[in-house]
């Protein structure tokens, strides 16, 4: 049993042995998402009192020039994992192109490549609802010392190393997992400090909770629809309750401790779905198994697709056991 009120500095130490390749780089890593964790939880929260909440490229009061949140957040990330020089790539989706991080040179045998989603959700940021960060590790797959190729981001889902989010609610808690469990640690804003506030996270095997925007109802494949439909009909232990933040890491963090299910669904307007695979997809997917949870496009396990493009995207369905079972019931009884 995992003692609450520890720090994540002292957890990162306690438990770098357990990580096959314990070297102290990844728990650097970790230690340097920390501390871009909570530059962005300050700009975050202060969002609507310095208009930084503008289009990137006009400037704020201070005749800065003015970001928009999410550009701060990726430029933040950015900046601090270079600044620690542990990886030698980073992907983002604010970025078009991989960064390569000066690898190639005797000095710098940095093994890593960490993608990232700076500001999941940004769109609430403006109506004051929670946002969040997610990142998603890997070893590289090309001769260290060399410059970072696609390939090595271009990885599946189960080649991760760690993963994890920042959801930034009411709390700010920073969710991850180096492969042994997933742990959930609370920012104290006075101290600036993280406890381990939630050990052992686990998705209960069933749920009541469904996530989806029913919006895009009449647009998805008859499958989804019929599971919608059997969370709302009268029956047993439904009708479930429907819960949508339009924040993935919100959702997914609610339903991970109340049990439920999210779903962003491919449809007749969105041919792969929204969701993004190397940045949000893989690394959810992976803190789900890790959480005894499910994550599928539908059909099979995120973690095993074969990625082919940087920011491509693919339906997804995570959440409770037995709910995406039941949903994955509904899928092929109607292909
Ligand atoms: P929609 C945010 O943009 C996001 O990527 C997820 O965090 C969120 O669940 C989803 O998209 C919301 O998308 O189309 O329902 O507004």
């Amino acid at each position: 049993m995992l003692k609450k009120n520890k720090t994540l500095g002292e957890f990162i130490i306690e438990n770098q042995s357990s990580f096959q390749y314990s070297s102290g780089e990844l728990s650097k890593l970790i230690n340097a998402i920390r501390l871009a964790a909570k530059v962005v939880n300050h700009e975050v929260n202060k969002a609507g009192l310095v208009d930084i909440l503008g289009e990137a490229g006009d400037t704020n009061i201070q005749g800065e020039s003015q970001q928009k949140l999410d550009v701060l957040a990726n430029e933040k990330f950015i900046q601090t994992l270079k600044n620690r020089e542990i990886v030698c790539g980073i992907a983002s989706e604010e970025e078009d192109d991989f960064i390569t991080i000066n690898s190639y040179d005797e000095k710098h045998q940095n093994k890593y490549v960490v993608l990232i989603d700076p500001l999941d959700g940004s769109s609430n940021i403006d109506v004051n609802v929670s946002v969040g960060t997610i990142f998603s590790i890997y070893r590289r797959v090309t001769p260290v010392g060399t410059p970072v190729e696609l390939k090595d981001f271009l990885q599946k889902g189960s080649e991760q190393v760690a993963a994890g989010y920042i959801v930034y609610g009411t709390s700010t808690m920073l969710v991850y997992s180096t492969g042994h469990g997933v742990n959930g640690f609370t920012l104290n804003p006075a101290l600036g400090t993280f406890y381990l506030s939630h050990p052992n996270m686990q998705f209960p095997e069933d749920g009541k909770i469904y996530s989806v925007n029913e919006g895009n109802y009449v647009h998805f494949l008859q499958g989804v629809k019929d599971y919608i439909k059997y969370c709302q009909k009268e029956e047993g232990d439904r009708p479930y309750t429907a819960r949508y933040i339009g924040s993935l890491v919100s959702d997914f963090h609610r339903n991970m401790i109340k049990g439920g299910i999210y779903m962003y669904p491919k449809s007749s307007i969105a041919e792969n779905g929204k969701l993004r695979l190397l940045y949000e997809c893989n690394p959810m997917a992976y803190l789900a198994e890790q959480a005894n949870g499910i994550a599928s496009d539908g059909f099979k396990r995120i973690l095993e697709i074969e990625p082919t493009e940087l920011h491509q995207r693919v339906p997804f369905f995570c959440g409770s056991k037995n709910m995406v079972e039941k949903l994955h019931e509904f899928m092929t009884k109607n292909t």
